[in-house]
């Protein structure tokens, strides 16, 4: 079996391609359906008569979930460029095929879609514009199919062409040690844990025992799942579900691998690096690195003996903050942490001997050995350096690399430092804090960083450090001061819903009127239902509800007031407060706060009594 993988900006029409070429529709969460948005990888089985099948991967196009999009990349050896006939190629549509030149593909297609979209005149058109804009990437010489998933029209000329390309393919190398990297981890009544990924090399028996890396875990696979079918042994190349019921789910994530004996995790690799061109200016000797190696986001260090001034392979030592499986071989692609652009990909050439031979000097064992003693008590250099024997500079020298490699980290500026190990368990308790929460609470956003210090038992500021650290791993999330579990969506009790609906009903023949803050917070306070005032606050940090000033809006009635503005200017250039308090039927009192925040929130700029539309509106 080989994988086939989509590629593209977001609404290009991945998800409908994949469904016109299999019948599944890839997005399987509810709020997929909702939003008519991949936000997570989706998966599909292609079937042809002869045996001849592909599992596909399917990514979200948004940028802001592209983090997904790269936990499946690596496993596609067959891409689907999927490109919109009438919006043309996009940001993300290159900025897939950059990640994706680094990885595994070894074939592309390009799939122009809507093309019921464009009339018959303009199709050639349309096709030759999207081609010369792929010049200079890897999808350069690509077979281009026009299709529509609405019409199906060359659909099937498109699964003819996927079915010969994929009985020419290699196969993978199936008598490799196992290296599957994890991509879904959920539990079924009655089987326990489950996990699913792309098998990248090696073949699974029923009844074998594998290892979950990092962590070393044997791992029994009492059956193997290959999409409907469960079979006995299965090879490289195949998507994979594997029952696992020795361990627990919650032991296992995405970013983790399933593997044979051979193969550890690790965190230091030597490896060849190519940059890219847009980020040449972003290296240092040490360059801060999200890395993406298999399923895993990672931060890390990038570390380079010289500067890297012109493009070209380089070699590299990759220095990661947590272990992950790697071997000669294994591709990555880095971005920088912040803003998340990205930087180049490369592959592991082998362990970084250097590093690892000097694993820790004497120093850093010592510093971290007062830190461990010290607990969440976090320890200043001062401190450390009396306890370890140590003078400050060897202290600070020792730290800097302690805190680069995760084993420290700082909780205070300039300098009170926690060990690693000490942190990690921090987080654990503060997880289990979280879960225990939004069960009792569910429609709660999550907890403030107070009240989680107050529940624990530390330091505000202490714990605000070591979330944030884990915020930046993705280990939990913060929205807009509230803390919670990755998966945690808020949602209200029936009483609830039934509060707001009575709150917020809306006066037709007024529909921009707000509601006074302070009656809501009198409604809220003597409604007498069950975590009332906590819903209150989610209606608020979602932004369904938004307060002005002294008032009260829903998105909805924001929403329409922007439209309403934005096509005024569009026709007039400017307006009045007054134009504007006519625009929407309304007072002075209600006009004047309304124009500031659409002022503030980038929509209109103020010139004396004039408002005009911010550039970009126009
Ligand atoms: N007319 C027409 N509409 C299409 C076609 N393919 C997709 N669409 C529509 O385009 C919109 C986006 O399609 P999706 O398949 O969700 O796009 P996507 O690329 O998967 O989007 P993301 O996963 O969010 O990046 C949906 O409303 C589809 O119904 C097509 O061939 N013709
Ligand atoms: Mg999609």
């Amino acid at each position: 079996m080989h994988i086939i993988g989509t590629a593209g900006h977001v609404d290009h029409g991945k998800s409908a391609l994949i469904a016109a070429l299999t019948g599944t529709n890839p997005d399987r969460l509810i709020e997929e359906q909702l939003r008519g948005m991949t936000l997570d990888l989706g998966f599909a089985h292609l079937r042809f008569d002869d045996g001849v099948e592909a599992g596909i991967v399917d990514v979200p196009g948004h940028e802001r979930f592209l983090h997904n999009m790269l936990a499946g990349a690596a496993g596609m050896e067959l891409l689907l460029l999927v490109v919109d006939a009438v919006e043309g190629v996009m940001p993300q549509t290159l900025e897939h095929l950059q990640i994706l030149q680094f990885l595994n593909v070894r074939r592309i297609f390009v799939v122009i879609s809507k093309i019921d979209l464009v009339d018959a005149a303009r199709r050639d058109d349309a096709c030759q514009r999207i081609r010369s804009r792929l010049q200079g990437t890897i999808a350069r010489d690509a077979a281009v199919y026009a299709v529509s998933a609405a019409t199906s029209e060359n659909v099937d000329l498109l699964k003819a062409a996927l079915h010969d390309s994929l009985a020419a393919m290699p196969p993978r190398d199936s008598r490799a040690p196992v290296y599957l990297p994890i991509d879904r981890v959920f539990a079924l009544p009655g089987l326990g844990t489950i996990v699913t990924g792309t098998l990248m090399q090696g073949s699974i028996e029923t009844g074998e025992t594998l290892v979950l890396e990092p962590g070393g875990k044997p791992a029994h696979v009492r059956s193997i799942g290959v999409f409907e079918t469960t079979r006995k042994h299965i090879e490289a190349g195949s998507r994979v579900a594997l029952n696992l019921p020795g361990i627990d789910r919650h032991e296992m994530g995405r970013g983790q691998a399933i593997v044979g004996r051979e193969f550890t995790s690790q965190k230091r690799f030597a490896v060849r690096f190519t940059p890219l061109q847009s980020a040449l200016s972003c290296f240092r000797r040490r360059t801060p690195v999200r890395a993406y190696v298999g399923s895993a986001e990672i931060f890390g260090t990038l570390v380079i003996d010289a500067r890297i001034e012109s493009l070209g392979e380089v070699r590299a030592q990759l220095h990661l903050r947590e272990p992950v499986v790697g071997f000669p071989g294994v591709r990555f692609v880095l971005r920088r942490p912040s803003p998340m652009t990205l930087l180049g990909g490369g592959y592991i050439e082998g362990v970084d001997l250097v590093a690892a031979s000097k694993e820790r000097s004497r120093e850093e064992s010592a510093v971290l050995a007062v830190l461990k003693e010290k607990g969440l008590e976090a320890a200043e250099l001062g401190t450390i350096a009396f306890a370890a024997n140590l003078r400050e500079s060897a202290v600070r020298n020792a730290l800097d690399r302690l805190v680069e490699q995760g084993e420290a980290i700082r909780v205070a500026r300039p300098g009170a430092f926690v060990e690693g190990g000490v942190a990690a368990a921090l987080l654990t308790k503060l997880l289990a804090q979280l879960e225990e929460t939004h069960r009792q609470e569910p429609w709660a956003m999550g907890m403030t960083s107070l009240a989680l210090a107050r529940a624990l038992g530390v330091p505000e500021t202490l714990l605000v450090r070591i979330a944030e650290r884990y915020v930046d791993d993705g280990r939990l999330v913060n929205r807009g001061g509230y803390y919670a579990a990755l998966n945690h969506r808020p949602s209200f009790s029936a009483p609830q819903r039934a509060f707001f609906d009575q709150l917020l009903r809306e006066d037709p023949s007024l529909p921009f009127l707000p509601i006074p803050f302070a009656t809501a917070v009198a409604a809220v306070k003597s409604a007498r239902i069950e975590g009332i005032s906590k819903a209150f606050d989610t209606m608020l940090a979602q932004g369904a509800l938004v307060k002005v000033s002294d008032d009260l809006y829903r998105a909805s009635q924001l929403a329409r007031i922007q439209a309403r503005v934005e096509a005024f200017l569009r026709e007039r250039e400017r307006m009045t407060a007054a134009e504007f308090r006519d625009l929407l039927g309304t007072s002075r009192k209600y006009a004047v706060p309304l124009l500031e925040w659409l002022d503030t929130h980038g929509i209109t700029i103020r010139n004396g009594d004039y408002r005009t539309l911010r550039k970009g509106k126009r």
